[in-house]
């Protein structure tokens, strides 16, 4: 029985060694920096955004689990070691990225930002308030996440489109993929949810001109923007450009090209945007450190790994 590495920058791993040890007290767990012992001994090594080339260094790895269902902060390191990449899939995130989903597809339809602002004028007024089956939805990213959050908005009533790499077919959900789609999904689009994995062909997707092929002239009263896949998918000054000429009405950014943003962001004070830390859906160990273990568990019984990514889509 081998030992489990936990090697996280950029949160605090206190937790998930805790949950870890509480959870396999017969196991041998590493926290990397500072008890990492002999390196030879680890066989797993459960990662959030670790230094390139620290994976290298442990010679008999067998398998990285990423601590969030994103891989991007493991594949961009370029001495990864050839072994299996998991990511995680499980119910808690799944929940929590469409809690977060709903939350802001509602916010963005019932105009709370504009009560909010009545609000502090004291003025009390309301506005047309059309159906949800009136306004179309689009999910960027027809994954685990992006099924899910399609499928509770399509149960909130919204008439709700997705697009993907590969063709899918989803009960109630009308369904667009590849480059070649891409274009008929924007111009049905008013309100527009990226779920996306950051990969090379995502890079920057998120800009002015696709911007300008969203639905405006719809019920929902102009294009939103609700981007909770990552921040290398989106153009921070496009979406700025976009929210200040009305090509956007709105944009709720939960994840960004550089994060923490930075205070210069003109993002934090634009009235049209909401702003939250990479907390869409949080990895929560109290949750996920099973469902690792169950992994591990999985692999010494000889059974397969599940959620690996395929290396060659990054994903
Ligand atoms: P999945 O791997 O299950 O799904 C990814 C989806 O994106 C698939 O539908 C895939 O298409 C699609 N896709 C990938 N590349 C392209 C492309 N070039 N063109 C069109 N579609 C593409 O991932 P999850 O749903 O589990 O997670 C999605 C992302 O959400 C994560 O990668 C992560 O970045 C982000 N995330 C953010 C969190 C947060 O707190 N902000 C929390 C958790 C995740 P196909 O189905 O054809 O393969
Ligand atoms: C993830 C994230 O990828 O939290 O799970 O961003």
């Amino acid at each position: 029985m081998g030992a489990i590495l936990i090697a996280v920058t950029g949160i605090d791993p206190k937790a998930w060694h805790e949950r870890f040890r509480a959870l396999a007290p017969q196991r041998d767990i590493r926290l990397w920096p500072e008890r990492v012992g002999n390196a030879a001994d680890v066989t797993y090594a459960c990662v959030w955004q670790p230094p390139p080339g620290l994976l290298a260094s442990f010679p008999h790895v067998r398998a990285i689990f990423s601590l969030g269902a994103g891989v991007d902060h493991v594949t961009n390191d370029p001495h990864l070691p050839p072994v299996p990449i998991v990511r995680i899939v499980d119910p808690d995130l799944t929940m929590r990225m469409s809690e977060y989903v709903a939350l802001h597809v509602l916010m963005h339809h019932r105009r709370q930002r504009v009560y909010d602002a009545q609000r502090r004028q004291r003025r009390w007024h309301e506005h047309d308030q059309p159906p949800a089956s009136s306004v179309a939805v689009g999910v960027m990213g027809l994954g685990v996440l992006g099924c899910d959050a399609a499928s509770v908005l399509r149960r909130l009533g919204f008439r709700v489109a997705g697009w993907s790499r590969t063709p899918k077919t989803l009960p109630d959900i009308e369904t667009f993929h590849g480059a070649d789609g891409l274009e008929a999904f924007l111009r049905r689009t008013e309100i527009l949810v990226c779920l996306l994995p950051a990969t090379a062909p995502t890079a920057g997707i998120l800009e002015l001109q696709l911007f300008r092929k969203l639905k405006r002239d719809g019920a929902a009263g102009g294009a939103y923007l609700i981007n909770a896949g990552r921040g290398a998918l989106q153009v921070d000054a496009d979406i700025v450009a976009a929210l200040e000429d009305g090509t956007l009405a709105g944009a709720t950014l939960d994840v960004f090209p550089i994060e923490p943003l930075p205070a210069t962001s003109p993002l934090w004070t634009h009235p049209k945007a909401t702003i939250t830390p990479h907390n869409a859906a949080m990895s929560d160990p109290r949750a996920l450190v099973a469902n690792i273990l169950r992994q591990i568990e999985r692999v010494e019984a000889g059974l397969p790994l599940e959620h690996v990514i395929d290396r060659g889509v990054g994903y």
